[in-house]
């Protein structure tokens, strides 16, 4: 089975448990075990800029992973950090949101990572990230 690493950033530890009209009332939890019935899967959440960066330097360079399933949070619209770590490494990374970014608030319709990214997907609630995990070991 291949194996793919999810990196959720800030606020992502609240899911299920606030904003289920934007965000559904689904968990993490049931996200990933959707997820684990296409690939192995590692996971990882942090609201703290320099540790996702530390984590996708961790990850990038290891081979076993086919590749980076990334909710970058709002850190999407602001982190040229993220970005260059992103292009830094040797992994794909797809970048996905929960929500439809392009729907809401101008300043989510720009992402700072998309350029660095595989591929997007968003707007297909927490089922965005087995269709990243599918992009991944698919391509
Ligand atoms: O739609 C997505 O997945 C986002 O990446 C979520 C970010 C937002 O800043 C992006 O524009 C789009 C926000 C994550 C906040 O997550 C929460 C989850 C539950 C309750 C409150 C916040």
């Amino acid at each position: 089975m291949k194996k793919v690493m999810i990196i959720n950033g800030p606020n992502l530890n609240l899911l299920g448990r606030r904003e289920p009209g934007i965000y559904g009332s689904q968990t993490m939890d049931a996200a990933l075990e959707a997820c684990e019935k296409l690939a192995e899967i590692d996971y990882f959440q942090s609201n703290h800029e320099g540790e996702l960066i530390d984590k996708l330097h961790e990850v990038g360079f290891d081979h076993n992973y086919t590749g980076i399933v990334l909710n970058a949070g709002a850190y999407t619209h602001t982190s040229l950090a993220l970005a260059d770590a992103i292009a830094a490494i040797e992994l794909p990374v797809v970048e996905v949101h929960i929500s439809n970014v392009h729907t809401r608030e101008e300043i989510r319709h720009h992402s700072m990572i998309s350029g660095v990214c595989r591929g997007v997907i968003a707007g297909f609630g927490l089922d965005s990230y087995r269709l990243g995990v599918e992009a991944l070991i698919c391509g």
